[in-house]
């Protein structure tokens, strides 16, 4: 064989050795990484243009590095909804294990998040999508946020009144519609206050500048400028400190650190306030790992707390009450008032409490307060007496709190709300809400009706209401309503309260039979009135579930139990096992994590048919 052609063979071996060696090692390499990550997590972020969202990454990224084993890959979408699609599907071929993704556009968004629920879990965070076809939603209520702006708006003009302009967000999009909605709801009732004008400046500060000052032969005389975020506030600060215009009070939103974040800006006195608006990216995270670990007790949707700064506030730090030091070693104690006696939905609740304070290692102070608000008052500051660690209730009723909550408030015990809420005006003399969203129970309730009876000329329907002046029994009323307006053949003729109580719901169906020729459908607030009138339809030789329709909510097993005897068409659930996730908030605020403004449990829809399917899971 000659040399060369020797030299060429040993060229190609040596070729073909190298070549598998390197693909060996980088197999090896990829193993080695593979085996090292558990757990892969896809953002897709819709821009990187507001400075709100580079910090809502820098703390998903930041948050993630505190886990061993996770990594994170961004995508950005640009504000281009298409493209965010071509980045989510980007995202599942490199092996995401869940997805976070800020919609650029929630109506665009919608279904194509649907589609990645089917497949792995999903984080919403920011923007809401429609419907419930993901994991969890975390994000600021945007509408309180536009009423706590409205509050300062009215303060600062109180007597003399004044002259508003807005600068939105990006129009169409849910927080300006939202944010807007509660502006103006705080503001209906100002006589001597006008929103003059609003300009839509897309999240942007120079956009901001530039409008300011194509506008400013209007804006310069306005007493109060309210910017939907801080980038968009400064900008039009800047504007109007180009042309000498100085003596306008600027309001802006997300209260964000750093040079030129909200809180930097009240401080040098730029802007006059601002109002917190987390991120949620590092709540994101956090959950995102219960979710991948398989936590019990997850909730559906987050609401963040948002609170108004002011210079005065963050020089005297009148922040939210922060856990005291305290001694490990000591027990937490909990103090908890409960409604009362009402029937099964209240047992399992108070059961739930106390199995999960005994399996948590807190101690627990429970007084029932017999439906009583009185009592319930006396309850809680029986517990400030005791100066327990945290307080929390089921109220009554949605007002009349707010003194006892100043007192919790003042001895430094954080208040939580559980499975109901109240109407105060002040947020912050509550710390968290854990429950549901009783809006969508009453929605729900009625979209089920609508479809059951869809082919029906005339509905005739009856109402048996909660406790009068209940948050359940406010809110459902109200889902429910909003949905059955809707309609043409369907009619509320009758309503009255059953106190949540079985008795009481067999007397008030009892007098709707006699009230009325004729009804076709009863909806209950909670399953144990709704069973009361099926006690009280049978005593009339009707055939409740045929004859009459009955739909409620709860979804306890009696409920179960009635739909499988075909006298019960449908419960839309409302879980009472509200331990598990209370405990899990009083632990993490004493460990001194910030608790969430509002957190809504998981909840679903339970028509008769699929009665036989769950009552056996049934754990309430
Ligand atoms: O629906 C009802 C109970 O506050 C959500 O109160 C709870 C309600 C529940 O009496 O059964």
């Amino acid at each position: 064989m000659n040399s060369r052609r020797y030299v060429i063979y040993l060229a190609f071996a040596l070729l073909v050795v190298f070549g598998l060696l390197f693909f060996a090692v980088n197999d090896l390499l990829t193993k080695r990484d593979t085996s090292e990550i558990h757990f892969l997590i896809g953002v897709a972020q819709a821009n990187l243009s507001e400075p709100w969202r580079v910090v809502m990454n820098e703390e998903i990224k930041e948050t993630i590095g505190t886990y061993s084993r996770v990594r994170v890959i961004f995508s950005n979408a640009g504000d281009s909804p298409e493209r965010q699609k071509e980045d989510i599907d980007k995202l599942i071929d490199l092996g995401i294990d869940l997805l976070i993704v800020s919609p650029v556009k929630s109506s665009v968004m919608t279904p194509v998040i649907q589609r990645v629920y089917e497949k792995m879990p999903v984080i919403v965070l920011d923007k809401g999508v429609e419907g419930y076809d993901y994991t969890l939603f975390i994000g600021s209520d945007n509408r309180l946020v536009g009423k706590q702006a409205g509050r300062f708006v009215k303060k600062r003009l109180a007597g003399a009144g004044g002259r508003v302009v807005e600068i939105t967000g990006r129009s169409g999009s849910l927080p300006v519609e939202e944010r807007t909605l509660g502006f103006r709801e705080e503001l209906k009732d100002a006589e001597n206050i006008e929103i003059s004008d609003s300009f839509s400046a897309d999240w942007l500060r120079d956009k901001a500048e530039d409008i300011t000052t194509q506008n400013l032969s209007i804006i310069r005389d306005c007493d109060i400028i309210f910017a939907h975020n801080d980038a968009m506030a400064f900008g039009a600060y800047r504007a109007l400190k180009k042309h000498g215009v100085d003596d306008i009070t600027i309001l802006g939103i997300d209260g964000l650190t750093g040079p030129q974040g909200g809180l930097e800006l009240v401080r040098q006195g730029v802007l006059q306030a601002t109002i917190t608006c987390p991120t949620g990216g590092k709540e994101a995270v956090i959950r995102a790992m219960d979710i991948l670990q398989n936590r019990d007790g997850l909730p559906k949707k987050i609401f963040l707390r948002s609170s108004m700064i002011t210079r005065d506030i963050l020089e005297n730090r009148l922040q939210i009450a922060s856990p005291a030091p305290r001694d490990p070693e000591e027990p937490i104690v909990l103090g908890f008032a409960q409604v009362g006696k009402e029937g099964a939905w209240r047992e399992a609740n108070t059961r739930s409490i106390k199995d999960a304070a005994e399996q948590t290692g807190i101690e627990l102070l429970f007084r029932d307060a017999e439906l009583d608000q009185d009592k319930q008052i006396a309850a809680i500051r029986y517990f400030i007496e005791q100066d327990v660690d945290v307080i929390a209730f089921s109220p009554i009723v949605e007002t009349g709190w707010e003194d006892v909550l100043r007192e919790a408030r003042d001895a430094g015990i954080p208040v939580i709300c559980s499975d109901r809420t109240v109407k105060v005006s002040d947020e912050t003399l509550f710390t968290t809400y854990l429950g549901a969203d009783f809006v969508e129970e009453g929605r729900r309730a009625a979209q089920w009706l609508l479809e059951e009876t869809r082919n029906e000329e005339e509905i005739l329907i009856v109402e048996i209401e909660g406790f009068p002046g209940s948050a359940p029994a406010v809110d459902r009323q109200r889902g429910f309503h909003a949905v059955i307006e809707q309609s043409d053949s369907h009619r509320i003729i009758d309503s009255q309260s059953g106190n949540f109580i079985y008795n009481l719901g067999y007397v008030a169906m009892s007098q709707f039979l006699l009230r009325h020729d004729r009804i076709d459908a009863v909806f209950a607030h909670n399953d144990d009135m709704a069973l009361g009138a099926v006690k009280a339809i049978e005593e009339t030789g009707l055939v409740p579930g045929e004859d009459i329709l009955i739909v409620s909510i709860d979804a306890v097993k009696a409920a179960f139990e009635a739909m499988m005897e075909g006298k019960l068409n449908c419960s839309v659930e409302c879980s009472p096992l509200l331990g598990p996730q209370l405990m899990n908030a009083v632990h993490d605020y004493v460990n001194g994590k910030e608790l969430p403004f509002r957190i809504n449990t998981e909840e679903g829809v339970f028509p008769r048919e699929t009665a036989k399917h769950y009552i056996s899971s049934r754990r309430y």
